[in-house]
């Protein structure tokens, strides 16, 4: 059976997953594309035979569409997956899930009602081979507790448009997910500690920022986002247990011994740094939506996260530690 995908939001990564669907993950079609940029639709359309139709609504309430995949801008994400729900068809959503706490509460209310996993959220660096690695070894308790986690999350350059908040929330949210789900643990808060800005950077931001995060567990993570570093995207993390500890790979690349240096490329950016794990989220999520079962990150994890980034946002603002109060979880979402 093919799945027919309707998709929503033909920017960049809008077309990047029209064409892993079409090209890379088996299993799906897509046959409608809608963007508020009509023009852009047809375009993205055109290249694998799909309808470029006028509106979200339209994609949803199409017949021939079996699932949806919401890839516009934040603030258009909840609408479009509450509109999915509502039509009982499996949606898959970029991050962020919502931009407010309430939409993304509604968002969680209405899938509990609908009974059944509708919503997927494009947390994709649960699919990169080597934080899988890292999960497996903790998961195998040969290293005992986990006590805290070191991340770096470096872009080269942040666009004119990205300001300070953006930090927390276009960017670290991928750390407050990938932590969550490694340590199966809720962050419960945060601090922003910031220091000398650099140079290559727009004048309104703060960049680089240090975030710092404690869980329930009593784990502390503490996260340098520097958006504007200019040598290339380098995802670090290392995590610290009790025996030992476990350091995320750096993806394999050749090391050059050329003119009295060694030199090792660097990727200049995430859709290359996370290709695999894309495509993977993509099969799962085609595999779930088919199978009518849907496992991979949940709106509760897109709820969490969002709780988590407005007290970081909070914290930012503030100076001070900021406590993440979530619902409690319904046991619907059991882990
Ligand atoms: P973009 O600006 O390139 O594209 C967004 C598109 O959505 C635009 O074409 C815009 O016209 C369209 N749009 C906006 N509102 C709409 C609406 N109501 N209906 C239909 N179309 C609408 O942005 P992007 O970089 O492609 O990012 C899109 C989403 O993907 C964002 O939520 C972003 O956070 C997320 N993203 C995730 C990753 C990742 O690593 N997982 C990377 C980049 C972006
Ligand atoms: C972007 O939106 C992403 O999600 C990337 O994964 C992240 O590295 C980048 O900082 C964000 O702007």
């Amino acid at each position: 059976m093919t799945l027919n995908v309707g998709v929503i939001g033909a920017g960049m990564i809008g077309q990047a997953h029209i064409r892993r669907l079409a090209e890379r993950v088996s299993g799906a079609r897509v046959v409608a594309v809608a963007d508020v940029d009509a023009e852009r639709a047809k375009q993205a359309a055109q290249p694998v035979g799909a309808r470029a139709l006028a509106s979200g609504e339209d994609v949803i309430a199409d017949p021939g569409v079996d699932a949806v995949v919401v890839a516009s801008w934040g603030p258009a994400h909840a609408q479009h997956v509450l509109g999915a729900i509502a039509a009982g068809k499996p949606v898959f959503c970029e991050k962020p899930l919502a931009t407010t706490e309430e939409d993304c509460r509604q968002i969680v209310a209405a899938e509990v009602a609908a009974g059944r996993r509708l919503v997927q959220v494009g947390f994709m660096r649960r699919y990169d081979p080597g934080y899988r690695q890292m999960k497996a070894v903790l998961d195998s308790g040969d290293l005992g507790a986990p006590l805290l986690i070191h991340c770096v999350h470096r872009n080269p350059a942040a666009a004119e448009s990205y300001h300070s908040e953006m930090a927390t929330q276009d960017t670290a949210v991928h750390e407050l997910d990938v932590v969550r789900w490694l340590l199966a643990d809720e962050i419960v808060s945060a601090q922003v500690v910031t220091g000398r800005s650099t140079a290559h950077r727009s004048p309104h931001l703060i960049d680089p920022q240090v975030m710092l995060f404690e869980t329930a567990s009593g784990v502390r993570v503490d996260l340098e986002v520097f958006v504007n570093c200019q040598y290339g995207y380098d995802i670090q993390c290392e995590l610290v247990a009790e025996l030992g500890t476990i350091r995320l790979p750096d993806p394999a690349a050749v090391t050059v011994r050329h003119r009295a240096r060694i030199a090792t490329e660097v990727l200049q950016g995430w859709p290359e740094r996370f290709a695999a794990a894309f495509d993977a989220e993509f099969a799962e999520w085609v595999a779930g939506a088919t199978a009518g079962r849907l496992t991979g990150p949940s709106a509760w994890d897109g709820y969490a996260v969002a709780v988590a980034s407005d007290a970081t946002v909070r914290a930012l603002h503030s100076g001070r530690i900021e406590q993440v109060h979530l619902s409690t979880r319904p046991a619907f979402y059991a882990r």
